[in-house]
């Protein structure tokens, strides 16, 4: 667990030393993050490993052993506490505003006095901002219009789930080790997958509340606690994000993290389907209205079962459907076991992937899957991509990897570049030699609509492309997606037989949930990936498989849920 949260601290002393450098690709920072890395792949506790021992990871200096060794001797880092006063939560969440940046925002502090969203808003509302060198009326339009169209900040702040997910992780993951606890949950809007959150709230099922609540007080991540008692103990992270723990007797721990997970609105709905039966609902149990006798408590599953519901996966907790008609929603949709393959996997030769093909292909036989393409990006981007030469080498070497992984059907693959026009990489020669491809847009995010579906139809139109990797391009909390016309997206992949991506990357989540939804019932095919750029992240594949539970995604509709022959079929344009 120690190498987890050093992990966590050295990436926050990664982005706190770009505010300090004022660069973004700082060289100290990008040693923090390198030293990041190799922590969380690292198998001993560093608690067992000597100094030297650190220093000869890959990764890890001198500097960076030094403060590993500062930590487990005294459970803080000197240069982190440091930067934290420097760089206060307002500062730190107003740099995140897109189109910012760490140097300007230095500039806003020094000259302005603005270290806030808030005042930041204010100095944009006075003009303010033109006044200082470097700045301009465009600035203050640009920036106005990033705050607008995020409505993210101030007492509306939402923190994107990629950034708050981990964390929760981290705390729920610690307070599953103290004495006496018998569950975690995280729950709230983290547990029903929504693209942001306001909180995290956390729940902790024990008899014996006080090693809980004296754990949560001690966590490295804890900034500032707010609320804080026996069985609950609410705090801020360094980053600002609130969490709240919740201490719930085990033989209601269902009836409360049913409770917590919400939405209010499927709570609600709930509860009237309980008082129809003479039954209160609450978060302590589903009980008799006047006898207060408990009919189900313990589980979720009893509770459902109770209400003569099936059990609702949380993805689906919005009331927007899933209570009136139960059958057909929770009975048909895609779960992470279904899944047979994954399509979309980078390998080193993608400048921006880490592992090699037979480590990315083993990973994909731990996972147990049937099939797996690997697609590294292709030679239209020109830092990441390939060249023609590389592909057709890592074709030969695929070829030969077959033999040594008999249980699975590896695919040459690539992903394309959809340029503004649609097209993509290679011509149509060089593209048919591959087995499968993705083709996904990675720049010109700002066309009008029109010219985006298009841009969409025609790469759904060319023969070679099987899929369309992350529709929108939306970054969640930094970056909109491009907009564009869904209906008639919907209807080429419905001609075309291409598959939708639903990209599971927590940055992205791309397909949206309401589009994956507006497809239900139709035949339009989806394909739920990692786009893995290194072995751990295949484990993202549980983020994809439940945004496509927020789309109300049937099996049937995702390609990569289908048989190993029918697939290829697919992948063939046999189908
Ligand atoms: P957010 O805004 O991202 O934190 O979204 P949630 O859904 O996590 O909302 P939160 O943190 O205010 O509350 C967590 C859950 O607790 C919520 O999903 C449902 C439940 N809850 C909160 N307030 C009420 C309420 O007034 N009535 C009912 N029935 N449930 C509530
Ligand atoms: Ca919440
Ligand atoms: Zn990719």
């Amino acid at each position: 667990m120690i190498n987890a949260t050093l992990a966590d601290l050295f990436d926050e002393l990664a982005e706190l030393t770009k505010l300090e450098d004022q660069n973004p690709q700082s060289f100290r920072a990008r040693a923090y993050e390198s030293a990041s890395r190799s922590l969380r792949e690292l198998q001993p506790d560093v608690t067992t490993m000597t100094k030297t021992e650190l220093v000869g990871l890959k990764g890890i200096g001198k500097s960076t052993a030094d403060k590993i060794a500062e930590f487990v001797d005294r459970g803080g880092i000197e240069k982190l506490d440091r930067l934290r006063l420097a760089f206060p939560t307002d500062y730190r969440e107003m740099v995140k505003i897109p189109g910012l940046g760490a140097k300007t925002a230095a500039k806003l502090r020094d000259e302005l006095g603005v270290d806030s969203v808030e005042k930041l808003t204010e100095a944009i509302a006075g003009e303010k901002l033109r006044d200082v060198a470097g700045l301009g009326a465009k600035t203050e339009e640009k920036l106005a219009k990033a705050i607008g169209r995020l409505g993210m900040f101030g007492k509306d702040r939402r923190t994107p789930i990629a950034e708050a997910m981990p964390v929760a992780e981290r705390v729920a993951a610690e307070l599953a080790g103290v004495d006496g606890v018998v569950g975690v949950k995280i729950c709230g809007s983290l547990r029903r997958l929504r693209d942001t959150v306001a909180d995290v709230d956390i729940l902790v099922a024990t008899a014996t509340p006080g090693p809980v609540a004296k754990r949560v007080r001690d966590l490295p991540v804890v900034g500032e606690i707010i609320a804080d008692g026996d069985t609950k103990v609410a705090f801020l992270t360094h980053a600002g994000l609130q969490i709240d723990v919740r201490v719930i007797a085990p033989e209601s721990f269902g009836a409360a993290i049913m409770y917590f997970t919400g939405s209010k609105a499927h709570n609600i709905a709930l509860r009237q389907r309980a008082l129809t039966k003479g039954w209160t609902l609450n978060e302590y149990a589903l009980a008799d209205a006047e006898t207060g006798a408990v009919v189900a408590a313990e589980t979720e599953s009893q509770i459902y079962a109770a209400l003569d519901l099936p059990y609702v996966s949380p993805r689906l907790r919005e009331d927007t459907g899933e209570i009136e008609a139960p059958a057909e929603a929770v009975g048909s949709v895609v779960s992470l076991d279904m899944i047979r393959g994954d399509l979309h996997v980078h390998s080193d030769l993608s400048g921006d992937g880490e592992d090699s093909l037979i480590q990315m292909i083993q990973g994909c036989v731990d996972r147990g899957y049937a099939y797996m393409a690997i697609t590294d990006h292709a030679e239209d981007l020109t830092i990441n991509g390939a060249s023609r030469e590389q592909m057709v080498d890592q074709r030969g070497q695929l070829r030969e990897l077959a033999d040594r992984f008999p249980s699975i059907h590896l695919l040459h693959g690539t992903e394309l570049n959809i340029d503004p026009d649609g097209h993509v990489d290679y011509d149509a020669d060089f593209l048919a030699g591959f087995d499968y491809t993705v083709a996904s847009v990675h720049s010109h995010f700002d066309l009008p609509a029109e010219r985006q579906t298009l841009r969409l139809l025609t790469a759904m139109g060319n023969r070679a492309v099987r899929t369309i990797g992350h529709l929108s391009g939306r970054m969640i909390g930094r970056r909109p997606g491009i907009e564009f016309d869904v209906d008639a997206v919907l209807e080429g992949a419905e001609t075309t037989g291409v598959a939708l991506e639903i990209n599971s990357h927590l940055e992205r989540l791309d397909a949206t949930s309401d589009v994956i939804r507006k497809a239900r019932g139709r035949n339009v095919r989806f394909m739920i990936d990692t786009d893995a750029h290194r072995v751990r992240e295949l484990d993202y594949m549980r983020w994809g498989v439940q945004q496509a539970q927020r789309g109300w995604l049937a099996p049937e509709q995702c390609v990569n849920t289908w048989s190993l022959d029918r697939f290829l079929k697919f992948c063939s344009k046999e189908d």
